[in-house]
């Protein structure tokens, strides 16, 4: 099922030269309107009408969150105040917040990109969405939001927080589709247990699921916790918010909306493409936006794309799941790790909850780091010996998984904190 089947299935030639024309047109608009890239343009010697071609896109200069922050608030809007009609503002976990705009037509173009994504998830009119992403600055919650009244669905804007309320509405409304972080899915279904209510009392059968970083193995998981097919979707604020990309019922990796966005996947330490198929940086230029055009943002995000077409008959590329950030890689020991390597092994573990919680120090020269993990119920009755065991096969999947060796604690289920929004999986206690 396609939104925009003319669009979303169109000729890859075609595509390559709507794709140019629209590049063409936002460098015009970044150039004369934006001094902050006319700056940057002039010192490189470059003008709009030397971009003749998509290969040319790789001589503009990149744009970076600092960029953004240098700007902060308006400094890089294309249009004046009066034609803005949102104003969102991604809060990061550091430094002053990145704050984008969106003109009347950016917001009808928002709205068609995530209906997309939400009729390639399984949602049609006939559904009815709760959003349990927070209503705010945040683009997740409006972003869906407009996109699935778009469709015709009937929406509850149930907002974050509040999870046997939110359940409650789930029942008693009769919601099919949740659109929510995959980490508050998993509470969700967790609350629900607790409640005592089971998957049959409910009507869900969808889950759209982004912001944050997840698993196949977590996907089965919520799957089975909430009885329904679950696709992951990607995006960010200083892009658009949701609706750069998202995954078909095939869930073969994420459809990229390329007739508003061209996506290159960069070495983030040489900063040149890396052979298609390999995993680099998402670099992402817009080419329709009219209020917050962005030119080749570095968005630290590691992904690849995916060649061939999908038996859904999408033709656009897709993208791998998003595994980390750049920046979300930790050194520990010298070595790099990310969060998600820590994810998959812990869930390879029969006996382990799904919730976890890196927590690093620094000892003398020495870094240290702890896995906290929540262990079910019928671990913590048994005797010493069982999660003994338990620690010990951890600590040693994790071992060859990261091949560094960490600590490894058991802890009761629902000791580390939930969040209703993005999960905090790391603790950084060293003053690097
Ligand atoms: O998280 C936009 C969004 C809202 C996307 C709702 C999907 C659903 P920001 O708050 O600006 O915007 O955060 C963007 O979140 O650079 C990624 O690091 C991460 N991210 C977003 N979607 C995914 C995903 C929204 N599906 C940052 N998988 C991005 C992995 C994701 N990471």
């Amino acid at each position: 099922m396609h939104w925009e089947p003319d669009k979303e299935c169109m000729d890859l030639e075609e595509l390559e030269q709507l794709q140019l024309e629209q590049l063409q047109s936002t460098l015009n608009r970044v150039y004369s309107h934006v001094p902050f890239y006319r700056k940057k343009f002039d010192a490189l010697g470059i003008t709009p009408e030397d971009v003749g071609s998509l290969d040319d896109l790789a001589r503009l200069p990149f744009t970076t969150k600092a960029d953004l922050r240098d700007n902060y608030p308006y400094g890089l809007f294309a249009v004046p105040m009066r034609e803005v009609v949102r104003i969102h503002a991604s809060s990061g976990t550091t430094g002053a917040p990145t704050v984008v705009g969106y003109t009347r037509n950016d917001i009808r173009t928002w709205s068609n990109l995530v209906a997309r994504i939400l009729t390639a998830g399984g949602v049609t009119k006939d559904d009815v969405v709760q959003i349990a992403f927070g209503y705010g600055l945040f683009t997740g919650a409006f972003g869906l939001h407009y996109g699935a009244e778009r469709i015709g669905a009937s929406v509850i804007p149930a907002s974050s927080g509040n999870t046997t309320r939110q359940i409650q509405i789930m029942k008693d409304f009769k919601t099919t589709a949740l659109v929510s972080t995959p980490s508050y899915a998993l509470l969700v279904g967790e609350t629900m247990q607790e409640m005592g209510i089971p998957v049959s009392a409910l009507s869900l059968r969808y889950g759209l699921f982004g912001a944050e970083p997840w698993s196949d193995a977590m996907r089965q998981e919520i799957e089975g916790r909430l009885g329904i097919v679950a696709t992951d979707n990607y995006g960010l604020s200083e892009v658009i918010g949701p609706g750069v990309s998202g995954e078909c019922q095939e869930r073969q990796g994420l459809h990229i909306n390329e007739d508003h966005f061209l996506v290159e996947v960069i070495d983030p330490e040489k900063l040149r493409p890396v052979p298609p198929g390999e995993t680099g940086e998402l670099v992402i230029t817009s080419l329709t936006k009219e209020a917050f055009p962005m030119v080749r943002y570095r968005t630290h995000d590691l992904s690849s794309l995916l060649p061939g077409p999908c038996p859904c008959g999408r033709t656009g590329r897709r993208m791998s799941r998003v595994t980390g950030r750049t920046d979300d890689m930790l050194i520990i020991k010298g070595v790099n790790v990310f969060p998600s390597q820590i994810e998959r092994v812990l869930f390879e573990i029969e006996g382990t909850e799904p919730h976890y919680q890196i927590v690093i120090e620094r000892k003398g020269a020495m870094d240290e780091a702890t896995v906290m993990v929540e262990a079910g119920e019928s671990i913590f009755f048994d005797q010493m010996r069982r999660q003994r065991e338990m620690v010990d096969t951890i600590r040693k999947r994790l071992a060859h998984e990261l091949g560094i060796s960490v600590d490894v604690k058991l802890v009761e289920k629902k000791t580390l904190g939930r969040s209703e929004g993005k999960a905090k999986r790391v603790i950084d206690n060293r003053k690097l």
